[in-house]
């Protein structure tokens, strides 16, 4: 089945993820739950509430478009397979509801596909995904051991959690189907569902954060269980080599009874073969390309009168989720040196730092959010004039078209995180940037320098000086300089952007599923 002739999947197809492509809000009956985590995996900050409004029933419903660029990508996907996708979220049973397992057709108008939405009590939300995903595996996983919170009843719950989510994939797999879980919150699940579903379903799944060395794996709580429930999938996909490197070296140190075939990339294990890849993932250049085209310059300076941006200055941005592995700190100490050293720049450079909140119920990330709120302050007063803030902050989450405008506007765009599975903004800012006349400076410690490192500013983003002095070099590059640097970045960025990455993602679930058919008939 193949979505408009863009990526096909070889079979029919059952996403598994976290958070659903739709969500479905009901006027008299708003969600907490479900808005209090605004951008978080796969950058699915709250849609807008531009969505189609229903009145299936007496109350109005207002139906979010999908928004994150994985959703935004997977969901034509999904509509040419006549799918399934399963994710958390409750559901009102009396709206369009297609059976009574809280299933619902989408997109709205179309039907063309089944959500099915797991509704999780609130005990299971804060165990399962504020607990063990989000105090265990992401500090885990981004290697910062020191900040795994091992709560009591944590993981019992997530194992509870993959248990629903495997069952309910059970129930409407068959024998052709392709399971395509994403990321950190199903690390038990694949091995559930492949000893549930028929031999010849496919199970893949992409991590899309970092896989830690094994010095930093051998902290996990349930660190065995987490490699053999991933040893359930045919499949295994990373952003880079040196993630799937990291995941091989901790099976062989940790699961003696593993088979790891280093120069394959796959491992044997209870009598099933895993094969284990690099995929990097890439955005939907196309679309950022063209919103940004399509940027109405009274919309952006109106943003700018409401910031308080003086015209003509130069501006650097900086934009992602408040979260600790984001560098946001290191990144405002380097603009303090920065304005420190550089005079001439105050009042006539202006940085404007985008943070959305994110697992604020976390007390790590409600003090990572005031240490950051505290720093901007201090900045701001030691060099700001009558006129002009050197750093405007904002924790606005801002329509799709702002963010285009923005990145096509702003002259330099930071991206500092202390580590990133992948950092897709550093490749939208790339995709958004037409004029060409722009520059990027990219944290060496990002999967997207893998692939952008030789034609952005690299930087190390604990090193204050250097990222200062990059930032000077990025401000004073000649034009032919900045043009010809963002030009062959936006022929990367586009070569390798989301449609590429599904297309990669699903020949190599082709090759599997073939090959477990052709085994099967033999
Ligand atoms: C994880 C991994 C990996 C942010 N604020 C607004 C907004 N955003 C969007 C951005 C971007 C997304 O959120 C953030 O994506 P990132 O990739 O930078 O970061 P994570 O959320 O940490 O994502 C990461 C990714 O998964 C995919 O595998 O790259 O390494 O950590 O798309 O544009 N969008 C809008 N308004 C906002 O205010 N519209």
């Amino acid at each position: 089945a193949s979505a408009d002739n863009g990526p096909s999947c070889p079979g029919s197809l059952i996403v598994v993820s976290n958070r659903q492509p739709y969500r479905h809000e009901y006027e008299d009956e708003p969600d907490p739950a479900q808005m209090s985590d605004p951008a978080d995996r796969d950058g699915d900050p709250p849609a807008g509430t531009d969505g189609g409004t229903q009145t299936g029933t007496q109350r109005s419903i207002t139906v979010d478009e999908p928004t994150g660029g994985l959703t935004a990508g997977l969901d034509p996907v999904v509509q040419a397979t006549d799918g399934t996708w399963i994710a958390w979220g409750d559901g009102d049973a009396d709206f369009a509801v297609t059976d009574d397992r809280n299933c619902v057709a989408v997109p709205p108008d179309e039907e063309a596909y089944t959500l099915r939405r797991l509704d999780l009590s609130e005990e299971a939300v804060d165990s399962y995904y504020y607990g063990f995903s989000n105090r265990v595996l992401w500090p885990l996983c981004h290697g910062f051991p020191d900040l795994i919170e091992d709560r009591t009843d944590d993981f019992e719950w997530y194992r509870t959690v993959n248990e629903q989510f495997a069952d309910a994939v059970s129930e409407h797999a068959d024998d052709d189907s392709v399971i395509w879980l994403q990321d950190y919150h199903f690390a038990l699940a694949p091995r559930m569902i492949r000893e549930s579903v028929p031999d010849s379903a496919t199970v893949a799944h992409f991590w899309h954060i970092p896989w830690p060395t094994p010095e930093t794996f051998q902290h996990c709580p349930a660190g065995g269980h987490i490699l053999e429930g991933l040893l359930g999938n045919d499949l295994l996909g990373f952003h880079i080599d040196r993630y799937v490197d990291q995941f091989l070296q901790c099976v062989n140190r940790f699961l003696p009874s593993a088979t790891v075939d280093f120069a394959h990339r796959t491992v044997r294990y209870d009598g099933r073969t895993t094969r284990v890849v690099a995929t990097p993932m890439g955005v939907d250049a196309e679309s950022y390309d063209r919103d940004a085209r399509s940027t109405d310059p009274d919309r952006l300076s109106a943003l700018f009168e409401e910031y308080g941006i003086p015209e003509n200055t130069k501006i650097g941005l900086g934009l992602d989720r408040l979260d600790y592995s984001k560098g946001i700190p290191e990144r405002l100490a380097a603009l303090e040196r920065f304005f420190e050293r550089n005079p001439d720049w105050r009042g006539e450079f202006t940085f404007i730092q985008k943070a959305t909140p994110s697992r604020t119920e976390i007390e790590t990330y409600e003090r990572y959010g005031e240490q950051v709120r505290n720093e901007v302050q201090r900045i701001n007063r030691r060099f700001e004039t009558a006129d002009w803030q050197p750093i405007v902050y904002t924790e606005d989450v801002l329509p799709h078209e702002d963010i285009c405008a923005l990145y096509r506007h702003a002259d330099v765009m930071v991206v500092s995180p202390l580590i990133d599975g992948m950092n897709l903004v550093a490749q939208e800012y790339v995709a958004a940037s037409v004029d060409g006349d722009s520059a990027l400076l990219l944290s060496d410690r990002t999967g997207a320098h893998e692939r952008l490192g030789s034609h952005a500013l690299t930087i190390d983003p604990t090193d204050t000086d250097g990222v200062a002095a990059q930032l000077e070099h990025a401000l004073s590059l000649s034009a032919y300089e900045r043009q010809w640097r963002m030009n062959t970045l936006r022929q990367r960025v586009f070569d390798g952007d989301i449609e590429s990455w599904m297309e990669t993602q699903f020949d190599w679930i082709r090759r599997i599923h073939d090959g477990s058919r052709t085994t099967e008939s033999q």
